[in-house]
């Protein structure tokens, strides 16, 4: 799609833009010396001047191109993922190794053992330290493998660390991964979807069958695994366990269309089969739950609902409602192109593309890249000290609840599925600027690395405010708010989750989340407790997202402690007050010393602050050195206690920030199979917790952000950015001697001058005077939107890429070699 526009292939015409700003015409400098031009507001507030600004003489702007400009990174990416060549050979070894006893995944069935990941196993902190800060050597890689060992009757999934790397022969070791886990029973946790995967569709066609009579009474539907079904059943997560395994599912509608609509349209069925055990003829079918009625069997479902005055509720019916394309009137002028964001001297920060090292101002980091957590930051600098050696998401929880036991079984752990997995390329001009520099990220899966093309975007833009300003009568000064995004989204199933790093000119960090896509909804029956009612039949289901992350600082090195401020009310006598108490606030002052007391929630009115700080650098006025961590926007931990779902699979999700020491035994606060045994997970946060001391430690937070989502009408037929969105911001408290704002030249102040001329001072600003700024550049055109490219590790082929975007459960059907998409635009200006 094209967007009709002036097309700037010269300064002449980009000069336009200011008069826009104006709002009339207005007269334009005449040469390209356009940085002493600005414009002057008169008293009366009507006449706008061009006039003389007293500049200080600035360098040549760099007139770098829009993507980052290159740099060498000082130090290796000892995070960056496995080459092609690594993982091949790992695979290669360990299909060689009889003990492993694998077979390809393609081929692989409910009884084999197939591979199911291969990625850098991420170095210990104190390896990395001493290459980073000690001179020391790059710490040795390993691979970190996880096998899907289903040739057993007890199926489990196995943590396996290989290496060290390149694998040299005779020196190859595979040893359980136990270290980086609490569980008693190290390396593996049991699979319960080995034989789920292979017998759970024949099962639940059957049981669809069963009562096809009611199917097609109630919504002329089926589900039988033909290709005219019309019926969709899926169900819980996690699976219940506490007696045996148990499911209950429930009817959706299918989409008539490519629309991704389905978790909008339940039906308000619900059936709960045991399925514990391997053997699908063994499994039982337990009942049924119509409009809040259970019926023990099918016979007596049946014999119900053919009975006079049974109840039959309408059902959630596909249509245009749940479908994303622009419907209705637009309003007014919406057809005219809107504003947008611009980079007019190219980029202004360094991406060394191989190492994935980026530097913005006085930032500077890191970047890698998991199946499990996708993108996160290493080694974050500010001003040339680390602030931050890991910054990172570890699990996000969506925990559903319910009259219906569909809802109420429901609390996804998405490390499951995976965000590396799902973090498809980016749609340029809409989630990131055209002018952004697109960075590839790769991840492991069935013999095949996968890279998402143009998947992470590193931008600079202008907030919509200044960060400074001040008006007196005799002049104005104001600072640009100037900020740099790291971003990604990943698309978990119905949601999309946006994932975005902000870094501010005043040294804060802000992590940022926001969701869109489908909400899963429930049926509308009895359930106002639960949710609204949205549409037909629908109720938007209530559910908390809660997003943990993990933020190691180093805040002037390892020695930190977490301090807090609190504001209290109280009544106090001063020398001043006569003997009168005096009814005010003050400071309370506390610190967080051990682990006891690292469980920790934002106080009731914003009232406690809490920092990270080294008490062994002050600034020059004795205050520790240190950085605030703060929810942005609103954050949450979970509304659910001891929640049947998770038992003990999420329990860093109980408050709203942790603090513990840091451990290379204790890397990330979940792990991606805590569904599989919810009780005894491979990771229970809770035993981080015992007792150690905090002060002046190396000290890791783990935050969370999120929201209770109660969706609304608004929610239909997308969630959206604006209102499903938290974060946290990680901002400095007395870290410099005073804000470091002032170092930027990007201000004005203006000395009024009373009706006649006032006199501009700019500091050196640089000017938009790179004579060329493509516009048809930054209207992308998205017919080269490809996907993922696919590289095949065992049998390797390194030279013959190709293009898929299907989540890995669809890889082993769909090896389809599609590479075009067509774009149909529908009617924007
Ligand atoms: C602006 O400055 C230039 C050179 O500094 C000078 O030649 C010119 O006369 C000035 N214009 C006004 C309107 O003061
Ligand atoms: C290896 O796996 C196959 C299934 O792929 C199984 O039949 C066989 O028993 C396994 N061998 C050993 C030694 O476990
Ligand atoms: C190990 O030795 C085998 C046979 O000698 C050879 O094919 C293979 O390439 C070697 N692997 C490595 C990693 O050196
Ligand atoms: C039931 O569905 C079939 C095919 O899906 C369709 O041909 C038929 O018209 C439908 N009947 C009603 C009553 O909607
Ligand atoms: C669906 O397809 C099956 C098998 O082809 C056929 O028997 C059945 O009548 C079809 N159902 C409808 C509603 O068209
Ligand atoms: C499910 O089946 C298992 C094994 O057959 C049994 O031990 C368990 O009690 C059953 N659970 C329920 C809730 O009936
Ligand atoms: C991303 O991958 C594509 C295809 O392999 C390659 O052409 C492109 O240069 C990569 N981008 C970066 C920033 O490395
Ligand atoms: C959590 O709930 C389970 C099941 O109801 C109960 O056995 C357990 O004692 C509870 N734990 C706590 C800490 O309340
Ligand atoms: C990381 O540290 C743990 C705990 O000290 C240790 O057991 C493990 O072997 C180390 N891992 C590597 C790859 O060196
Ligand atoms: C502005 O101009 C008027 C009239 O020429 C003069 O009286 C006044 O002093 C000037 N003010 C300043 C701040 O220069
Ligand atoms: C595989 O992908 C192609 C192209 O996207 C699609 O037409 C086909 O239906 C897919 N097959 C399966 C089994 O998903
Ligand atoms: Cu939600």
């Amino acid at each position: 799609m094209r967007i009709p526009l002036l097309l700037a292939t010269t300064w002449s015409s980009l000069l336009l833009l200011p008069s826009l700003v104006l709002s009339r015409p207005s007269p334009l400098p005449k040469s390209a010396n356009f940085r002493n031009w600005r414009i002057k507001n008169g008293m009366n507030g009507q006449i706008k001047r061009w006039t003389n600004s007293t500049t200080i003489p600035t360098s040549e702007p760099s007139c770098a191109a829009p993507s980052a400009q290159s740099i060498a990174a000082p130090y290796m990416n000892v995070w960056s993922s496995l080459t092609d060549d690594e993982a091949a050979s790992v695979a290669a070894w360990l299909f060689s190794q009889p003990k492993f006893n694998l077979t390809n995944t393609e081929d692989a069935g409910e009884w084999d053992n197939s591979l199911l990941m291969i990625e850098l196993m991420e170095p210990n902190k104190t390896d990395v330290l001493n290459y980073l800060d000690n001179g020391g050597s790059t710490p040795t890689r390993y691979a970190h493998v996880i096998i899907d060992h289903r040739a057993d009757v007890d199926p489990y999934y196995q943590d396996l660390i290989v290496g060290p790397l390149p694998l040299q022969n005779g020196t190859v070791k595979a040893e359980s991964l136990t270290y980086p886990y609490t569980r008693k029973t190290k390396g593996k946790v049991r699979n319960l979807d080995a034989s789920l995967d292979a017998q759970w569709s024949t099962w639940m066609y059957n049981v669809a069958a069963s009562i096809l009579d009611i199917t097609l009474d109630l919504w002329n539907g089926s589900a039988l695994g033909l290709d005219n079904d019309t019926l969709d059943v899926w169900g819980i997560d996690p699976l219940m366990q506490d007696d045996g395994i148990i499911r209950w599912d429930t009817f959706w509608n299918l989409p008539q269309t490519e629309f991704d609509s389905g978790t909008l349209l339940p039906l308000g069925l619900f059936f709960v089969s045991n399925i514990t055990g391997r053997d699908s003829s063994k499994w039982t079918l337990d009942g049924w739950l119509y409009n809040n009625i259970f019926y023990p069997t099918t016979e007596v479902f049946r014999e119900a609902y053919w009975s006079p005055g049974f109840e039959k509720l309408p059902a959630n019916i596909d249509g245009s409602w749940g479908y994303t394309d622009q419907e209705g009137v637009p309003p007014p002028l919406d057809t005219d192109f809107p504003p947008m964001a611009i980079a007019p001297s190219g980029s202004r920060y360094f991406n060394d593309a191989e190492e994935q090292y980026v530097k913005w101002m006085d930032f500077e980091f890191y970047i890698s890249f998991s199946r499990d957590t996708g993108m996160h930051l290493h080694n974050i600098k500010y001003k040339g000290e680390r602030i931050i050696y890991e910054l990172g998401l570890q699990e996000a929880l969506a925990h559903y609840a319910g009259n219906d036991p569909v809802q109420s079984g429901t609390a996804y752990l998405d490390t499951f599925y995976g965000f590396g997995t799902y973090a498809f390329e980016l749609v340029k001009g809409y989630d990131c600027p055209s002018y952004a520099t697109y960075l590839n990220s790769t991840f492991y899966t069935s013999e095949t690395t996968h890279t998402h093309l143009d998947s992470i975007c590193l931008f600079e833009t202008e907030g919509n405010f200044p960060i400074q300003r001040h008006s007196t009568s005799q002049y104005v000064a104001a600072t640009k708010n100037i900020f740099f995004t790291v971003r990604n989204v990943c698309t978990v199933g119905n949601y999309d989750y946006m994932f975005s790093y902000e870094f501010y000119m005043d040294g804060s960090i802000n992590v940022d989340v926001r969701a869109s896509g489908y909400i899963q909804s429930a049926f509308f029956a009895n359930n106002g407790d639960y949710g609204y009612h949205i549409h037909d039949a629908l109720s938007g289901s209530m559910h908390d997202h809660v997003l943990n992350y993990k933020i190691d600082f180093d805040i002037l090195g390892t020695k930190n402690t977490m301090t807090t401020t609190t504001n209290v009310p109280v009544s106090e006598v001063y020398p001043w007050s006569n003997g009168k108490a005096r009814n005010t606030m003050k400071l309370q002052r506390t610190e967080i010393t051990t682990e006891d007391e690292g469980k920790l929630d934002f106080a009731p009115n914003g009232a406690t602050q809490f920092a990270v700080v080294n008490k062994d650098e002050t600034n020059a006025y004795g205050e520790y050195r240190g950085y605030r961590i703060l929810p942005s926007s609103p954050t949450i931990h979970l509304t659910v206690l001891n929640s049947s779902n998770l038992v003990n699979a999420a329990n860093w999700a109980k408050h709203d920030l942790f603090v513990t020491r840091q451990h290379d035994t204790e890397p990330r606060s979940s792990h991606p199979y805590q569904s599989q045994d919810t009780a005894n997970p491979p990771i229970n946060f809770d035993d981080f917790f015992n007792g150690e001391s905090l002060e002046q430690e190396d000290l890791v937070v783990w935050a969370n952000v999120g929201m209770h989502h109660v969706p609304h009408t608004g929610d239909l037929p997308n969630t959206v950015f604006t209102t499903a969105h938290s974060g946290l911001q990680i901002m400095p408290l007395n870290y410099l001697d005073y804000s470091p704002v002032k170092d930027t030249v990007n201000m004005v102040r203006v000395d009024y001058g009373d009706g006649n001329l006032s006199t501009v001072i700019s500091f050196g600003q640089g000017s938009p005077e790179c004579g060329v700024v493509d516009l048809e550049s930054l209207v992308p055109d998205l017919t080269s939107y490809l996907g993922d490219s696919v590289v095949r590790k065992f049998p390797y082929d390194p030279n013959d890429p190709y293009y898929e975007t299907v989540g890995p459960s669809l890889l082993a059907l769909n090896d389809s070699r599609c590479s075009s998409r067509i774009i149909l635009t529908l009617g924007t200006g």
